[in-house]
């Protein structure tokens, strides 16, 4: 019987030993307990300023508190930087000098809030959360988001900095919407995180894309392109030319692959092809394009994929905060 005992007790210690390494020959259920057991919580988040977006969304995170409250905080980082000049306060301007903001939020309820289109608001990101939390709709854009904002006690604030103003007089001079990948680079902030109690939620925000037309809207307000989340499954989040991002439904796309038993890392890999089969199929130039995803399971797993080199991504868990470059399809 002893050593029934111990035999039994040895081949635990030796299979939670080979599981920690790779899964591999465990049940889904030993998966999911030895996993959350190592890897809960984490956040990942696009881009180097993620890393200190991480940094506050793990100030929540480490004390047991919601995924959804960490996002929130996380994402407010870069928002409030007038540094960032492709988020909130100090991001670029549209064509007409205006700073138009989109951001979006969703919890492990499926619960969403999202706002497009918005001036004068520092914080996008806190009024998306209101919308969700406080309207009967899902989504307000431009003057009726900024009124409601205003209706929640949000501050109206000039949100142009003097950089960015400078940058756009340049512009003006050529007035040639030309995006090119990776030069505004460190642009809208994904995040995506899992709590304690096994918990997802994501947020995205952004000023768009810099001197885009007057009302234009990317994927980062819209649910299932710019940001996805399946309390079941996974979350994703992605940057980049966000029109490349709505043609396929981006994030959600991500989630779905999942759920068929892609990973992470495979899911973003397989949505990036899409895009770049469709970018073949319509006779455009993939040199053109940049698109990131990053994506995280319900276990803690996590990937990136992007279409060409020059993204990163910062993950933050137990083991420490880091940024990680994403792999890249075209070599
Ligand atoms: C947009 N996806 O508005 C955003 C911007 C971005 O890299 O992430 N640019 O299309």
């Amino acid at each position: 019987m002893t050593n029934r005992r111990n035999f039994i007790k040895t081949a635990a210690i030796a299979s939670v030993a080979v599981a920690l390494n790779s899964f591999k020959g465990e049940s889904e259920e030993a998966k999911l307990v030895l996993s959350n057991k190592k890897i809960k919580p984490i956040v990942l988040s696009t881009w180097r300023f993620g890393i200190q977006a991480n940094e506050a969304a793990w100030d929540i995170l480490k004390r047991n508190g919601r995924a959804l409250d960490a996002v929130e905080a996380g994402v407010k980082i870069p928002e409030g930087d007038p540094k960032e000049r492709s988020v909130g306060y100090g991001g670029r301007p549209d064509r007409d000098g205006r700073v138009t903001l989109d951001a979006c939020i969703m919890d492990e309820f499926s619960n969403i809030g999202s706002v497009a289109c918005l001036e004068y608001i520092k914080h996008p990101i806190a009024v998306a959360r209101s919308v969700m939390e406080k309207t009967p709709h899902v989504m307000l854009v431009g003057d009726g988001a900024l009124q409601f904002a205003l209706s929640q006690g949000f501050v109206k604030e000039n949100l142009l900095v003097e950089e960015s103003e400078k940058e756009w007089k340049e512009w003006l001079k050529t007035s040639q919407y030309k995006p090119i990948a990776n030069i505004e680079n460190h642009d809208t902030i994904g995040m995506i995180a899992l709590d304690a109690n096994g918990n997802l939620s994501g947020a995205c925000t952004t000023s768009g894309m810099a001197f885009k037309m007057h009302g234009r809207v990317g994927d980062s307000p819209i649910i299932g392109a710019g940001l996805y989340v399946d309390n079941e499954i996974g979350a994703a989040t992605a940057t980049g030319h966000g029109e490349e991002v709505i043609r396929i439904s981006g994030c959600h796309l991500v989630v779905e692959l999942m759920r068929q038993g892609k990973s992470p890392q495979k899911a973003c890999e397989e949505a990036v092809a899409r895009i770049v089969k469709l970018t073949k199929n319509r006779n455009k130039n993939l040199k053109d394009i940049q698109v990131g995803f990053i994506a995280l399971n319900k276990q803690g797993e996590y990937g990136s994929y992007c279409i060409q080199g020059g993204f990163n991504y910062a993950v933050n868990d137990a083991t420490g905060n880091r940024l990680i470059d994403a792999d890249y399809f075209l070599k």
